[in-house]
């Protein structure tokens, strides 16, 4: 799978890429991920990208030839129909839905925005708009990060192990179960009997009811989606039963 990142900030993506599992795809050559600088599509001597917004106000906006010429080029590159997301607070909410979709897709181009955001015009180019999250950055390469690394891991051959992918807390929609790994003791802190006992069903068990509580107390609007068997909808039946 294909990547273009088009940013004003290429080494913010570039230091990002240099280490860990999406680094590691990449040298293998499972990903390919090409950064390109926004103001190498510019044709004037200053090389500027932004400019004020009609109509007045604060702030500078995202001029729309460079972005077109960059577009221009990777669909040269790359052939056409491109699928470009374009990274903005005003985008629909990214999910896990939209990383597994993504990852069937041969080629994504990610605009990064910066400033007030892009030229209306821009929209034009665009297959979809996504946001990371309501709150708010200064600007989108660390969404396009996002998007790419969530994006990855569903590629096959990025993760090792594809069955911890599939498994995933939030393809099943709950939290994960708490997890410890040795010693069994650090000063007054244990790691719980059962994971110790040998006993796999009692382990199995433990873990679901562990990970159905976490979620009931922290995410209880994922367990409206949740697909769980039978063991585990009577172990949340006991434990709203608990809480009331
Ligand atoms: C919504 C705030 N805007 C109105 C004053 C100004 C503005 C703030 C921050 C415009 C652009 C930005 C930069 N943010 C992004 O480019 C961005 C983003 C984000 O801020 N939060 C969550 N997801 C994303 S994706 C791109």
């Amino acid at each position: 799978m294909t990547f273009d990142i088009v940013t004003i900030f290429p080494a913010m993506i570039e230091s990002a890429l240099g280490e860990g599992i999406v680094s590691r795809a990449i040298g293998a050559k499972t990903l390919t991920v090409t950064v390109r600088d926004l103001r190498e599509f510019t044709t004037d001597r200053h090389r500027v990208v932004d400019d004020v917004p009609y109509g007045g106000g604060p702030g500078m906006v995202l001029k729309p030839e460079p972005i077109f010429r960059a577009l221009d080029a990777i669909e040269a590159e790359r052939g056409s129909p491109l699928t470009v997301i374009l990274t903005s607070p005003q985008g629909k909410p990214f999910t896990q839905a939209d990383a597994r979709r993504l990852s069937g897709v041969d080629h994504v181009v990610l605009l990064c925005g910066r400033y007030e955001g892009f030229d209306e015009r821009v929209r034009q180019r665009a297959t979809e708009e996504l946001s990371i999250g309501d709150y708010v950055l200064t600007g989108g390469e660390l969404p396009a990060l996002v998007i790419l690394d969530a994006v990855a891991r569903f590629v096959p051959g990025v993760v090792g192990d594809e069955q911890s992918v599939a498994d995933d807390s939030f393809s099943r929609g709950l939290l994960d179960f708490p997890q410890y790994t040795r010693p069994a003791e650090i000063g007054d802190l244990h790691v719980p009997d059962v994971l110790l006992s040998g006993n796999h069903a009692a382990i199995r068990r433990w873990r679901k009811k562990e990970a159905l509580s976490r979620t009931l107390d922290r995410r209880p609007d994922l367990l409206a989606d949740a697909s769980l068997d039978d063991e585990e909808q009577a172990i949340l039946k006991e434990l709203r039963d608990e809480r009331n």
